[in-house]
């Protein structure tokens, strides 16, 4: 089996990102944003995940955090859908219920190659320190679409928007673990179509 890694560099008008991304990793993280909150999120997924993510960002931050965090949900999911190969051996769904003090939070997915976002949640305040809470499901579905990720994220139970947004970052990491990771039943792909 080859190493599973990716390492895309995205440069437009708003953003100029580079990222590494090693599915195989122990949770090393190198993430400069430009946007505190974000970094501290981005570090929990890998983490948490056990990815190793090397995200360096120069962005628009002067518009606002839109772009920045937009482009690197692009970006994160392009580099998803690369370091995946052919899905050979991979589970293919994950899901992760997690709590975070007041904080219950579901993300499930099918690494199907047919994009599908559904999120459910809410925010009682619009930004936690530089990011924008309406922030969240852009990431999300950007993520999702570049994947070509069947992504649900619902929040089942909680208010504090700092922990809903960091138990979502962390389902979704460990749901993403799961889905990338190998059972040794599964000598193809997981698809009666033979495909993923
Ligand atoms: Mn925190």
């Amino acid at each position: 089996m080859g190493e599973r890694i990716a390492q895309i560099h995205r440069k437009t008008n708003e953003t100029d990102i580079s990222m590494t991304l090693d599915l195989d990793g122990q949770g090393r993280a190198d993430i400069h944003t430009g946007i505190g909150f974000f970094d501290h999120m981005l570090n929990s997924f890998s983490r948490h995940g056990f990815f190793n993510l090397e995200v360096s960002v120069d962005g628009d931050l002067y518009v606002d955090c839109h772009h920045t965090i937009e482009d690197t949900g692009i970006v994160l999911g392009d580099a998803i859908r690369q370091a995946l190969g052919d899905k050979k051996g991979i589970r293919r769904y994950g899901s992760s219920v997690l709590p975070m003090d007041d904080v219950l939070v579901l993300a499930a997915m099918d690494l199907s190659g047919r994009p599908y976002f559904a999120f459910d949640a809410e925010f009682s305040s619009q930004r936690v320190g530089d990011f924008d809470t309406e922030m969240v499901r852009e990431f999300f579905y950007a993520v999702s679409y570049s994947a070509g990720m069947n992504l649900h994220i619902k929040l089942l139970s909680g208010d504090n928007n700092h922990h809903i947004i960091e138990g979502i970052f962390k389902a979704f990491a460990r749901a993403l673990d799961e889905a990338t990771g190998f059972d040794p039943r599964i000598n193809d792909v997981l698809s009666t179509k033979g495909a993923l």
